[in-house]
């Protein structure tokens, strides 16, 4: 019994993983999005949704206190996602945006040019983009002192979100990306890519929720991380548990 039950919890979690390997696709949009918060641009009626359902930190919400979802898109100049969240509270109790922005409500962007993989935690190899409602993008960039690491990457990604006066009161949150290769620094920022079709970007998409408390109550995104000694939390030191994204077109 206990075997069977250690067999059929493998098997779960085997196609959990299975089913996040599996790449997505951003859709390529040939009239320009404009990042509104409104949906209504002809590719996100094209795009499909991907779940925002993957624990990383803390307890499994209820659909009420967080639920969310994706779409991706894409032209030449930028990468684009719709997202809908569901969120209870709307929290933003750090004013500076360099400091503990995580434990604000914030979505997160996990975003991997080359594909590469690997350690991204003080480079640029990949990037974390903590995207707050107050719009401010904020990474570690690569200094290591702990007063000098934060930095803010506004000019990379542009947000605008809208709520629905309905229940549950979802936000959807439009988002353009510029998407820079790692040989981006701060001092020699270069100039983002040029996407191009059938392009794999590593990717993942998470958000951070705090409803009052000291620290973020859960912390969920797109794609399941295999723990390491239980930690989940991988994504913001590891590209390579990103998932990936492909651009198309259709
Ligand atoms: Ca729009
Ligand atoms: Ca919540
Ligand atoms: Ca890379
Ligand atoms: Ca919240």
């Amino acid at each position: 019994m206990i075997l069977q039950k250690k067999l059929l919890s493998s098997l779960a979690m085997l196609s959990c993983l299975s089913a996040s390997a599996q790449a997505e696709n951003a859709i390529f949009s040939a009239s320009p999005v404009t990042i509104d918060g409104k949906g209504n641009e002809a590719v996100w009626a094209k795009a499909e949704w991907h779940p925002i359902d993957q624990l990383m930190v803390g307890e499994k919400p209820t659909p009420q206190d967080f639920s969310g979802r994706y779409k991706a898109a894409w032209d030449q100049g930028q990468l684009y996602l719709l997202v809908e969240i569901v969120d209870d509270k709307l929290e933003d109790t750090h004013p500076n945006p360099k400091v503990q922005y995580w434990d604000d409500d914030t979505l997160e962007i996990f975003l991997d040019e080359d594909t590469s993989g690997g350690n991204h935690l003080h480079s640029y190899n990949a990037f974390a983009y903590h995207v707050a409602l107050d719009g401010n993008v904020a990474d570690f960039g690569n200094n290591t002192s702990e007063k000098e690491q934060v930095v803010l990457l506004n000019d990379h990604v542009k947000s605008v979100w809208t709520r629905s006066d309905e229940a549950p009161f979802p936000l959807t949150w439009e988002v353009a990306i510029k998407v820079y290769p790692d040989s981006y620094s701060m001092s020699k920022p270069g100039k983002p890519v040029v996407l191009s079709e059938n392009k794999t970007l590593g990717f993942m998409v998470a958000y951070c929720d705090n409803d009052g408390s000291a620290e973020r109550e859960h912390f969920v995104g797109s794609h399941a991380i295999e723990p390491v000694n239980g930690d989940m939390n991988r994504g913001y030191i590891d590209a390579s548990v990103f998932g990936k994204l492909t651009l198309v077109k259709p």
